[in-house]
């Protein structure tokens, strides 16, 4: 008679099934912890907070979009890679302390967006940031700042990131009173410094007559395109002291303010001009004036 033999009498089966078992559970709880571990995100990253507006939201795509229109139409003889532009425009400032920005930074953007300016077209403006590029648009033969790539691209917009993130600081960034190395401050006076020095011919500069100090030796004007023009290649300044329509005018071109800069300029070596309310401009602010006495046709 045949003897039906129960499955796993003997001790050597039995301590495989034992062991199998084990390595069953051993998987079993290391698939369970992997699952967890992959399935938890890093800590938010803790953001500086600062006194200032965060981020422009959307600022990557606004900038992009900005660089492909500046590229395509505005000047499209220019041949630049925009997205090579807001990578490096990105890595100047994402992952570091926004009032630790230095120049170095900034260097290569400023060398990949460069491009040539033509002479006799520059106009530099400080506090009359609104009727200066009212006016280039209608006048349509100068150029400012704005309208250059750098300019155009980051034009009232805010940036910044943050030591512990790879993220923008879309909550606050610093106010330019907080620390003078944040990301705009730094950007800002080296797109100027760069305008400044490729400036050349006659550079016209648009003043406002209606604060007490017109040239303001802190300003980016004062504190920086002023000293970066090349006497070699600029020969005059041209100064616009604008007053606002039917206000009191607070200071002129025969005003000390105008006469501090007046000696900057001629100490450089260039020549210099002033003239209040140049008529051409001053017809701009008549569009939004026109009963006003300076803007009649027959002025007394
Ligand atoms: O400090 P400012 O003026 O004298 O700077 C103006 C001067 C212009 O001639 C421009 O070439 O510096 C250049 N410039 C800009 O083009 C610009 N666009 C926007 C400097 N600053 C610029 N901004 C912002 O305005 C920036 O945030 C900076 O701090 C202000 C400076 O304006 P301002 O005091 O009237």
């Amino acid at each position: 008679m045949v003897r039906e033999s129960s499955p796993c009498r003997s001790q050597k089966c039995r301590c495989l099934l034992l062991g199998l078992t084990v390595i069953l559970i051993f998987g079993a709880v290391a698939v369970f912890a992997a699952v967890i571990f992959a399935g938890r995100r890093d800590p938010p990253a803790v953001l500086l907070q600062w006194k200032g507006r965060g981020s422009t939201d959307n600022l990557k795509e606004i900038m992009l979009g900005r660089c492909f229109t500046y590229t395509e139409m505005v000047n499209p003889e220019l041949r630049k890679d925009c997205l090579k532009i807001w990578e490096t425009f990105k890595n100047a400032f994402i992952s570091k302390n926004p009032c630790n920005i230095t120049e170095q930074d900034y260097q290569p953007l400023m060398e990949l967006a460069a491009h040539p300016i033509l002479c006799n077209k520059t106009l530099l403006w400080s506090k009359t940031n609104e009727l200066a590029h009212k006016y280039t648009k209608v006048q349509g033969n100068f150029l400012t700042l704005e309208d250059t790539l750098l300019g155009y691209m980051a034009d009232g917009l805010t940036w910044c990131g943050n030591p512990s993130s790879s993220e923008m600081n879309y909550q606050s960034c610093p106010h330019w009173r907080e620390c003078a190395n944040n990301p705009s401050s730094v950007y800002w006076k080296m797109a100027s410094r760069a305008f400044a020095e490729a400036a050349c011919g006659v550079v016209h500069v648009m003043l406002n007559g209606s604060i007490s100090q017109p040239f303001g030796n802190s300003s980016i004007f004062g504190s920086v395109e002023v000293h970066h023009l090349n006497p070699k290649k600029v020969h005059l300044m041209k100064i616009w002291v604008m007053h606002n329509i039917g206000g009191q005018p607070s200071d002129s071109c025969s005003g000390s303010s105008i006469k501090e800069l007046k000696s900057i300029i001629e100490g450089r070596n260039i020549a210099f001009s002033c003239e209040d309310d140049h008529r051409a401009v001053q017809l701009i602010q008549c569009v939004g004036n026109p009963e006003e006495p300076a803007c009649r046709v027959c002025r007394t």
